[in-house]
């Protein structure tokens, strides 16, 4: 089949139904939750500000608009290297940098929704991971791995879903041994449904935020604040995240969407 032939056919698919569009994004607004870092590193990212300049009025007769007051790391998320010390120096390490082609690729899930419920502090390990492989085949290089948690249905309240007491957050998130692991296997990058790719107390990990900080320091991304993980397969699905080009920025907001089989 020619290549040219395969794009009319992803076409005809979409067209027909067959590819399914899903929406991997949280709506971007004044009610987005924003991380909030323990008491030691002070400065957090505000939350979202949509200013109106004019909406059909004495400002603007004919035309309506706004500007943003946003953080690089807010909602829907993509996590540049150039965000973590251990990516500084990595070369296209910037979110106006990195290949485009790394906007398109496939996704693996794996689906720990069940083990979250139980345990907010859920940790994904690399036996897990290797278990996944063993039920459904190696992970490519190149590809994302998702962990669906079922936690984004919280993101309507940001007490929820940061899930906050006196010990600090507790979210779900990957253990050091997996997030090795992913480097290991060539991973695109690791999401997550939480506020960002680390577990809520992955501050006290050796080392500290390993997603950020392993996955990073090997020029792989992240992927912060997904839903919707419950309406993909656990292979197959192709996303589209393409962040802003802010010009030396360490991440954007991004539309995800991703391209699932149906039928
Ligand atoms: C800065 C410091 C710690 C963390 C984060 C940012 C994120 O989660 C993020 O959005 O990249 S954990
Ligand atoms: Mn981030």
């Amino acid at each position: 089949m020619s290549t040219q032939q395969s794009l009319a056919d992803l076409a005809a698919a979409l067209a027909a139904g067959t590819i399914e569009i899903v929406d991997l994004t949280a709506p971007l607004g004044p009610d987005t939750p924003v991380l909030h870092l323990p008491p030691d590193f002070a400065r957090n990212t505000p939350k979202v500000a949509i200013h109106r300049i004019s909406a059909y009025d004495q400002d603007g007769p004919w035309w309506a608009w706004n500007w943003l007051e946003l953080g690089e790391h807010t909602g829907t998320h993509f996590d540049a290297p150039s965000h973590w010390v251990s990516g500084k120096d990595l070369p296209d390490n910037t979110i106006d940098t990195i290949p485009v082609r790394h906007f398109v690729a496939p996704a693996i899930v794996i689906d720990r929704s069940k083990e979250v419920a139980a345990d907010p502090d859920f940790l994904l390990t690399a036996d897990d991971i290797r278990n996944w492989e063993a039920e459904h085949g190696p992970i490519p290089r190149g590809v994302w791995v998702l962990l669906r948690s079922d936690w984004y249905p919280r993101n309507t309240s940001t007490e929820a879903f940061l899930n906050t007491d006196a010990d600090g957050p507790h979210t779900p998130g990957p253990s050091v041994d997996a997030v090795r692991y992913l480097v290991e296997r060539g991973a695109l990058g690791f999401g997550n449904e939480c506020v960002g790719t680390d577990a809520g107390n992955a501050v006290t990990f050796d080392p500290p935020f390993p997603a950020h900080n392993l996955l990073l320091g090997a020029g792989a991304y992240g992927l912060a604040s997904l839903v919707n993980l419950d309406r993909l397969p656990a292979t197959g699905a192709l996303l589209v995240v393409a962040p802003l080009k802010i010009v030396g920025g360490t991440g954007s907001p991004v539309r995800a969407i991703a391209l699932v089989p149906r039928g």
